[in-house]
């Protein structure tokens, strides 16, 4: 087997880069190491920027999410027992973000890459990429027991963070940055209508909780946790309590969270990773294969859209004209997004956490930090601007 564009990983990176490069007219192979259902079902991010619902639609697998997704014009931080509105169009060029679950957006590019589209091989995982010299790359890759090859031009690594592609890349031309942070999430998901139509980031002094959703009846909510802990140590009660805690208001205390049957529960923990360069010869990366955000500025899943517009582009370009310009330049384009986004994830996670070793003068600058984001345009601008991303251009 033979294919111009072999891609590793059927997350949202590999399946919407599979998707645009369709649309291009330049045919590739999606290899997928686990099962459609688990891949479908893995519970992840719940927010789009303007440009990943914008790609989303060009790639065909939009009208679900124009349907069923909600536009969120802002965010509420909340702290030292207090609310603030972070209005989007007003602060962001008129920009928004969507509501709409990771897990959806995987559903709709599978069906679409399905009924129309190259390849999608589910239960093939990879094992190695070979780069004989001059010839084309071999993807060495277990499907059913059996080991087969693909060759193709090019390989992109959509492998999320522990992918096997980055291997290929000599060790010494690698070069990885990266914070683990000494706590983790514990996110569940309720049969509950969130209370709140926008989400609600807290700082607190029992630590971070957020309120997010993913429908008008489920809600999806995260609390920090230490790390390592298990999530049986948590009944639903003791969520439910910790969770008004910390989102407790002073002007306001009968405000409660809606309660309903907690249908999942998981810890999630917390790292910042960058892996440079993005591209190595014929092998590329792409999404968690290359970066890792901790969740708290919601740009994990739309780092990973983001490289593989600019990738299906550079693609696009060989295709018309011969030029590797694009590709050339691939690995610093992403990375300079990349950085932008690590800055603002690590921002928002360590202003808004309560770390285990933080004195009560951190806790000071914490909320003195957040207290000027409230009361300053300038910098609410800022976080606004960040967390609604910026277009690429
Ligand atoms: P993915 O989604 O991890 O997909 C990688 C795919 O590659 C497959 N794979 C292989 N296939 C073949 N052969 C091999 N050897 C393979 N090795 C791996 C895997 O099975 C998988 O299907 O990466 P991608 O496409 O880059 O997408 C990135 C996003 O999924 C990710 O950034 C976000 O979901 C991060 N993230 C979150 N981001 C947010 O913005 N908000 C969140 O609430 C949020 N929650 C999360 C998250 C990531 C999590 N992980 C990775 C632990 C919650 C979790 C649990
Ligand atoms: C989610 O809805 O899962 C979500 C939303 C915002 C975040 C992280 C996760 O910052």
């Amino acid at each position: 087997m033979h294919t111009t564009v072999g891609i590793v990983g059927a997350g949202p990176a590999g399946l919407l880069l599979a998707r645009l490069l369709h649309r291009a007219g330049i045919d590739s192979m999606v290899l997928e190491a686990r099962d459609r259902e688990y891949v479908e079902q893995r519970q992840r991010a719940g927010i789009l920027e303007q440009v990943t619902v914008d790609a989303l639609r060009s790639s065909g697998a939009g009208e679900r999410m124009d349907r069923e997704g909600i536009v969120h014009h802002g965010i509420e931080l909340r702290f030292d027992g207090r609310s603030y509105r972070i209005d989007f169009p007003g602060l962001a060029d008129g920009r928004n973000v969507m509501v709409y679950a990771q897990t959806e957006m995987v559903k709709d590019l599978i069906a679409l890459q399905l009924a129309e589209g190259g390849p999608l091989v589910f239960e093939a995982e990879v094992l190695a990429v070979d780069q004989p010299d001059g010839a084309p790359l071999s993807v060495r890759y277990r499907h059913h027991g059996r080991e087969q090859v693909l060759t193709c031009d090019w390989v992109v690594g959509c492998d999320g963070f522990h992918g096997v592609v980055k291997n290929a890349i000599p060790e010494g031309l690698r070069r990885t940055y990266e914070r683990e942070y000494p706590y983790s999430w514990l996110g569940i998901l309720a049969d509950a209508p969130p209370v709140y139509d926008e989400l609600i980031y807290a700082h607190s002094d029992r630590g971070f909780a957020l309120a997010s959703m993913r429908s008008a009846t489920v809600s999806r909510l995260y609390l920090q946790v230490p790390n390592g802990t298990d999530p049986a140590d948590w009944p639903d009660d003791r969520i439910w309590d910790e969770l008004d805690r910390r989102f407790a208001l002073r002007g306001d205390p009968g405000w409660r969270l809606a309660r309903g049957p907690i249908t999942a529960k998981s810890v999630l923990p917390m790292r910042s990773h960058v892996t440079e360069p993005m591209r190595h010869d014929r092998i590329l990366l792409a999404g968690d294969a290359a970066h890792i955000v901790p969740p708290t500025g919601a740009k994990g899943l739309n780092l990973a859209a983001a490289d593989v517009i600019v990738l299906a582009r550079a693609f696009t370009q060989l295709r018309q004209t011969g030029s590797t310009d694009l590709l050339d330049a691939y690995s610093d384009t992403c990375l300079e997004r990349v950085w932008r986004a690590e800055h603002f994830s690590h921002f928002m996670t360590t202003t808004l956490h309560a770390d285990p070793a933080q004195s009560a003068f951190d806790t000071r600058l914490q909320l003195s930090q957040l207290a000027r984001i409230a009361a300053s345009p300038h910098a609410s601008a800022e976080l606004a601007q960040n967390y609604v991303g910026v277009p690429i251009v």
